[in-house]
């Protein structure tokens, strides 16, 4: 780009024709009545938007943007702006094998202890012989920081900081006794950058540019005090006592890369004895009409109008077992790709990607008191007030993150998406598959956003291939296993000791899911993929369960309810309700698959047949839905465990469900009432869905309160756990949708679980498994539209206030209920 077309574009501002003062001077009007901010929007702003009326002081408070490898934290600051940095291959290690050699010779002798019923015995003896060495896994790393330190010292007046889900854009405007600011900084998917721009009006702007590497940032439990949180010491997070690993981020280099960029090299580092093997590399480019100026030690601007900077980040990671790329190509290929586009096309070519996802999807259940408020003070007013809009937000919100932390190509949504401050976060920032991965998706499907499911499958995968070593290695069993946690590195052996990671379902429990986002889109090219990998952990189960001696039926062994410790002093068992229920629901899937493909008819049939002697859920004397093979919930020393793992039966299976198995729906009951309806902020999102299911909409809608307010919500609406974990933003708004529709059972259930607190509303673009597409509106509680498209001539069958009606698609594959 010449400068004379950095000029007129500078002139010409975002949005088109609109010259750049009168944006600004709207923008900054508006931002002071503390409505619209959005450049170009026109008339009221939408209510897809988070907004803020000072700068984010800690992290909890700034923006996330990202392009699902790529992330930023924008902190919106007037003095010194600060943009966390993520790429999400930057993790500590390399390839590795923990797999246990001592395992198989221990597996017989851990089964009889547990047989005999002495299971303290058996958990020290897979302590010492089945897990992971080492026993912990990887952890996900931070980018570092760039800091942008501009000249002058101003007192902001008019101050306005948002984050637009329609455009996928973090803006920041204000003014200073010279003129008024604009920034806007977004991560775009075609061009694969972080895109900073600045603008100045009146003023000049300057700045000077500032790398914080990942050693610095390296923080405490200290870090969390702050969090506002009622939890139980029981409940607090246990990663506070885990050593701190150490930091990414040796060996950084910073140098001038060409006239007008700045390259950043470093590595990652060891980590529990697994060594380092990933350069990463961060290049900053700078399009300016100011003065620029660049060299090893610095880079400033002065004297500008307006800047861009494009942000390019790689590592060396090529997949798990691969490190051998070249990140200083990458990043200097990406970097000068996107010098090529204006300011303008780079926007523009951002929000037609972005918009391919989030658009076509709108959800309104009223607007409350609170509507108009800035988001801090909305959260704040959620657990006590009714704010409907801010349910709607915070299932829109959900979609923006999975949109920003999942693409094709990229990795999966890990605990925190692809947003992590620090060298040692909270659990590692890992893959935690005994719930908090699955839950990551489950709104994917039916909230139209079935290509963000692709990172998934793709490490369901690469775990196929090193669970195949663990089963082997450790159950000399065919098929693969994961167990209940994993890495960049695909790790699937048994960390951090037999309480949480004995557990061998986490592979099927990721089949499941992916089996449950393929029925909603149907896609055979996902079928074809999804099939193997779910034909191969069933084989696990085929070689590994094993008859319950007290002649209940087929059961794993050993194993574990998630995390939950039984009155025995010990969590490992043989045949919790959770494995019985998964390994069910993996066997059914793989036949159906199989069947639809026309593939190995005996193993199905041997599949088939095994499904059914797998043994039976249960009720136990309290009415209460057992957890475990004996009845022992009463006796458990947590009962109010922020796992419901035997719950999967009810959501998200639908094993268990108000139409066929309403007893079991009953005793579901019994156990949510035991466990209560507070717990981390992940916990709260399943018993949302949990009592959603049993069509108990106000009570789900109680709980939703809670998990929108303050406790549960930071104020850049993450969700605490607390700390900061993505899966409760998923869940919740999961949750918030099965109020309203739900797809199981070969029905679509309309305002099934409907609270009385969202009288009038409506729903568009939501997806029911089949690729049915559906608008949905109710007015005083009663369904008063219901359009429907998919296959031309389909039998969709609806069922409203308990009435079932099926009903056939047009010709053109539509339907419209006549009310
Ligand atoms: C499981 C949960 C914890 C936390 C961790 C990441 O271990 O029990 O609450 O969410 O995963």
């Amino acid at each position: 780009m010449t400068r004379s077309d950095f000029d007129r574009e500078a002139d010409m501002v975002l949005s088109g024709k609109t010259s750049r003062r009168a944006v600004l001077a709207g923008m900054v009007a508006a931002s002071a009545a503390g409505v619209a901010v959005p450049v170009g929007a026109k008339g009221r702003a939408s209510d897809n938007r988070l907004w803020y009326r000072q700068p984010a002081t800690r992290w909890e408070e700034a923006l996330p943007i990202g392009n699902g490898r790529l992330g930023a934290m924008v902190f919106g600051r007037t003095g010194q702006e600060r943009l966390q940095l993520n790429e999400d291959t930057l993790w500590s290690g390399s390839p590795y094998t923990p797999d246990s050699p001592e395992a198989l010779a221990a597996l017989p002798e851990v089964r009889k202890l547990i047989a005999d019923g002495r299971y303290k015995e058996a958990t020290d003896l897979a302590g010492a012989k089945m897990m992971a060495r080492p026993l912990s896994q990887m952890a996900y790393g931070t980018l570092g920081d760039l800091l942008l330190n501009f000249d002058e010292a101003v007192v902001p007046s008019q101050y306005g900081r948002e984050l637009d889900l329609e455009t996928a854009i973090a803006g920041v405007s204000y003014r200073t006794s010279s003129g008024a600011i604009r920034r806007e900084v977004f991560a775009s998917v075609p061009d694969q950058v972080v895109v900073v721009r600045l603008e100045a009006e009146g003023k000049r702007l300057g700045f000077d540019l500032a790398y914080r590497g990942p050693r610095e940032l390296k923080y405490t439990a200290a870090n969390y005090s702050g969090s506002a949180t009622s939890l139980s010491p029981a409940h607090a997070p246990d990663w506070t006592q885990r050593e701190v690993a150490e930091t990414n981020g040796d060996d950084i280099l910073i140098r001038q890369d060409g006239p007008r960029a700045w390259l950043i090299t470093g590595r990652n580092v060891a980590s529990q004895g697994i060594p380092g093997a990933l350069t990463f590399a961060l290049r900053i480019q700078i399009i300016s009409d100011g003065q620029v100026s660049v060299s090893d030690s610095g880079f400033s601007v002065k004297d500008a109008r307006a800047a861009t900077l494009l942000i390019s980040a790689a590592t060396s990671y090529v997949n798990f077992r691969d490190t051998s790329g070249d990140p200083v190509a990458i990043v200097r290929r990406q970097g000068e790709a996107a010098l090529r586009k204006s300011y303008k096309q780079l926007r523009r070519d951002h929000i037609e990607d972005y918009q391919a996802l989030f658009g076509g999807f709108m959800v309104d259940l009223g607007r409350g008191a609170s509507a108009d408020l800035p988001t801090d003070q909305r959260i704040v007013a959620a657990e006590g007030t009714d704010d409907p809009s801010l349910a709607a937000l915070y299932l829109q919100y959900a979609r923006y993150l999975l949109i920003s932390s999942s693409r094709p190509g990229t990795q999966p949504a890990n605990l925190q998406g692809i947003w992590n401050e620090g060298t040692n976060p909270p659990w590692g920032s890992k893959y935690t598959i005994n719930i908090n991965t699955e839950m990551n998706y489950w709104l994917a499907g039916p909230s139209g956003l079935a290509p963000c499911v692709e990172p998934l499958l793709r490490l369901t995968e690469d775990l196929a291939v090193s669970g195949a070593g663990t089963a082997k290695t450790m159950y000399n069993a065919r098929g693969w296993v994961a167990h209940h946690n994993t890495d960049l590195w695909r790790a699937s052996a048994p960390i951090d000791g037999p309480l949480w990671g004995l557990w061998p379902c986490g592979g099927a429990w990721l089949c499941n899911t992916l089996w449950d986002q393929y029925d909603y889109s149907r896609d055979p090219a996902v079928l074809a993929r999804l099939y193997p990998l779910m034909r191969d952990a069933s084989l696990f189960f085929l070689d590994t369960l094993i008859e319950d001696p007290g002649g209940r039926g087929l059961i794993t062994s050993p194993s574990v309810s998630p995390e939950n410790t039984h009155p025995f002093g010990s969590s490992v068992c043989a045949g919790p309700a959770m494995d019985r229920q998964i390994v069910r629901d993996l066997f059914h899937h793989t036949v159906a698959a199989g069947k639809a493909l026309d593939r190995d008819a005996e193993l199905l049939a041997q599949i088939e047949a095994t499904a059914a002697r797998i043994a039976p859920d249960r009720i136990g004397k309290s009415g209460q839905f057992q957890e475990w093979l004996e009845d022992w919930d009463e006796a458990a020393p947590e009962p109010q465990h922020r796992h419901i793992s035997h719950l999967y039966a009810l959501f998200p299976s639908s094993q268990v469900n108000p139409r066929d198995t309403p007893e079991l729906v009953k005793a579901a009951q019994v156990t949510l009432e035991r466990r209560g309806d507070l717990s981390t902020g992940w916990a709260t999102a399943w018993r949302i869905n949990c009592w959603a299911r049993t069509g108990e909409g106000d009570h789900a809608h109680l709980i939703l309160k809670s998990l929108l307010g303050p406790q549960r919500t930071y104020p850049n609406m993450f969700d605490a756990h607390p700390p900061f974990q993505i899966d409760g933003n998923f869940g919740g708004a999961m949750g918030i949708m099965e109020m309203i529709v739900q797809s199981w059972g070969g029905e679509i259930h309309l305002l099934p679980a409907l609270p009385a607190a969202w009288p009038s509303g409506r729903l568009n673009g939501m997806r029911a498994r089949g690729n049915i597409t559906m608008d949905i509106a109710w007015a005083q509680g009663k369904l008063t539209q219901l359009k429907l498209k998919g296959l031309p001539g389909e039998e969709v069958r609806l069922r409203h206030d308990g009435e079932l009606q099926a009903v056939r698609l047009n010709a053109s594959g539509a339907y419209e209920m006549k009310m």
